[in-house]
């Protein structure tokens, strides 16, 4: 299916989706050595490298949960808002710089929105994700030669990104990549997260993937809430301990305890489960972070509201950041991409370390994976529109 897909990229007569698959896997992350490497490269002839101190973000103090009978935050945790830095030296370029932000008090999903959260919204409402729905251009950039990308009609199927079980490194292809365990599944959809043959009956209280950030921000539109801004993740993953590398602190394992469901053993060939789990979790699996928030690094990438841009943080308002207005990846230009955030249970220390609490991550906004899902906020002017 690669050679096919490749050639009709090539020419430019791709299935639109497919494209997606691939300029998402044809850029992985890269490795944690990598990272450093590069973010020394980038930042070597900018001494010192330094934070950005926006004196101006200190206007917010932190903010009392206010009282209401709403029933939309009743499973909600209040954060407080106030001023936390966001960003991280010495990581990936897109995580400098660091900058102090200031946010206003929100109301946060305490877990990952489950299948049977998801499900309740369908049965009500008889949404279709795009997974379920034949492929369509829907995040091409308007001006992008991509524009003119048409699809092949024996790849015009429903269908969603799965990861490939893969038993050697032999299994690798060099020419491939990360292509040789990233794959489009017909089939695959929220309720058959490996592909037609598989089910969610016993993963009910897991959460919900293969929704894109189109189905994402509908389940949201149906339930009263919305995406967290990317600034509104971080500050809430980060708990108040302002510089550590995860929810907990600095240490991936402290006592010797997994905190969360990431990846271990030789990435992508074997994860050993030592954390309990080798697919999503269920969502109370770990403990809660400080601010009551369960999972809200690893097991499943999650959607944020804002459109991704690798430099948005030299320029982003310092007061209830929203992002920016137009989405940018250098690497892939033509495709409209948002930001995802936390990591998943495909995230391993010898590849993306995507569950630290800095990490940004991108992805087409109306293409899922088997990885990727969301949690929902409610800020208090929503409950002032009721
Ligand atoms: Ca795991």
């Amino acid at each position: 299916m690669f050679k096919v897909v490749f050639a009709a990229v090539t020419f430019l007569v791709a299935a639109a989706v497919l494209v997606m698959v691939i300029l998402k896997t044809a850029n992985p992350e890269p490795t944690h050595d990598a990272v450093k490497n590069k973010s020394s490269e980038k930042f070597a002839s900018s001494e010192p490298a330094t934070r950005i101190l926006a004196t101006q973000a200190t206007a917010i103090a932190d903010q009392p949960a206010l009282t209401t009978d709403d029933p939309r935050v009743a499973d909600m945790q209040w954060l407080p808002g106030g001023r936390f830095e966001m960003g991280a030296l010495n990581t990936v370029p897109d995580e400098f710089p660091p900058h102090l932000v200031a946010l206003d008090g929100f109301w946060m999903d305490t877990t990952e929105v489950t299948n049977q959260q998801f499900k309740e919204f369908v049965d009500a409402t008889g949404y279709l994700t795009t997974a379920e729905r034949p492929p369509e251009l829907r995040s091409i950039q308007p001006d992008s030669q991509l524009a003119n990308v048409q699809i092949l009609p024996e790849l015009n199927k429903p269908g969603s990104i799965c990861s490939l079980q893969l038993s050697s490194r032999d299994d690798i292809d060099p020419q491939k990549g990360a292509y040789s365990w990233w794959q489009y599944v017909p089939g695959a959809d929220w309720m058959h997260p490996e592909g037609a043959e598989s089910t969610i009956e016993d993963r009910m209280d897991h959460p919900v993937v293969h929704v894109s950030w189109l189905d994402a921000k509908a389940y949201c539109d149906w339930a009263g809430k919305k995406l967290p801004t990317e600034a509104q993740w971080e500050f809430a993953a980060r708990g108040k301990r302002s510089g550590a590398i995860y929810p907990w602190g600095d240490d991936l394992n402290p006592d010797g305890k997994w905190r969360h469901n990431i990846w271990q053993g030789e990435f992508p060939i074997q994860d050993t489960g030592e954390d309990g789990f080798t697919r999503t979790a269920s969502v109370k699996s770990f403990p809660a972070n400080d601010f009551g928030l369960y999972e809200i690094t690893g097991n499943v990438w999650e959607w944020c509201a804002d459109y991704y841009q690798p430099e948005y943080y030299a320029v982003s308002p310092s007061r209830n950041p929203p992002g920016p207005d137009s989405s940018y990846d250098p690497q892939d230009p033509g495709i409209i991409k948002r930001v995802q955030r936390g990591g998943s249970f495909m995230c391993s220390d010898q590849y993306c370390v995507g569950y630290r609490v800095s990490a940004r991550m991108k992805g087409e906004e109306d293409t899922g994976a088997f990885h990727t899902g969301f949690r929902c906020i409610v800020t208090p002017d929503m409950l002032q529109k009721m």
